[in-house]
């Protein structure tokens, strides 16, 4: 059987994401560890957008985190959390507000330079929007309770990317159950397994892996 490809650059919070859905809900694939500055030809010619994650089959090509994540759920959910419809309606709309505005100030926050702004500000952006998380949720451990969902993956690398960026600040924020949420994340054998390294892919050697 041919293994679909994911092109996949680590640290990226949306190949993260497509990761950890991959694992959870078993899905084998051949991963293609790329960098961002040097896409290979194989991947663009099937997404000329040039993001990351892509997925490609024989017969056809995701190529955002999300729609990744809907295809891995059609078979094989268990390990996640199935939502309530309220939780769903909740999801959409938190998943939405991180990979539009927090993803826009947390940009300008790490890259103010490049943007040629004061990070100040857009650190103050983000901190807004995790307080208003913080008052939402009461995670034990993940955010709907014991099992991992898919608001967790989706969202929890953009927060560990703010954390990253001025972790001795961040840690002394009082948004304390979104520090408690992403330590658990942190921590889990499922973020470890989405974040091993592989080899860069070389298409002369064609040395994919074998994910998870
Ligand atoms: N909406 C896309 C966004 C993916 C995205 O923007 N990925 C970034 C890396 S984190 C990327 O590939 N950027 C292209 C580049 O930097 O050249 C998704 O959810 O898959």
């Amino acid at each position: 059987m041919t293994l679909p490809i994911l092109y996949s650059f680590r640290r990226c919070p949306y190949a993260m994401r497509a990761r950890m859905a991959l694992i959870l809900t078993s899905k084998q694939c051949e991963l293609r560890e790329i960098l961002l500055k040097d896409k290979p030809d194989q991947m663009l010619k099937i997404s000329s957008k040039g993001t990351v994650p892509v997925l490609q089959f024989s017969n056809k090509v995701l190529d955002e985190s999300l729609d990744i994540i809907s295809w891995a759920m059609e078979s094989n959910p268990s390990n996640v959390h199935i939502y309530s419809e309220a939780e769903e309606i909740f999801s959409i709309e938190l998943v939405r507000l991180f990979d539009t505005k927090f993803k826009h100030h947390l940009d300008r926050y790490k890259y103010s330079s490049r943007y040629d702004v004061e990070p100040q500000e857009h650190q103050q952006e983000c901190r807004v929007i995790l307080e208003a998380l913080e008052a939402k949720i009461d995670p034990s451990p993940w955010i709907f309770g014991s099992t991992v969902s898919l608001l967790d993956i989706s969202i929890l690398p953009f927060i560990r990317q703010y954390k990253i960026a001025n972790a001795d600040w961040f840690l002394d924020q009082n948004f304390t159950k979104v520090i408690a949420l992403l330590n658990y994340f942190e921590s889990s054998d499922l973020f470890t397994q989405a974040m091993q390294k592989y080899d860069l892919w070389d298409p002369v050697k064609n040395n994919g892996n074998i994910f998870p």
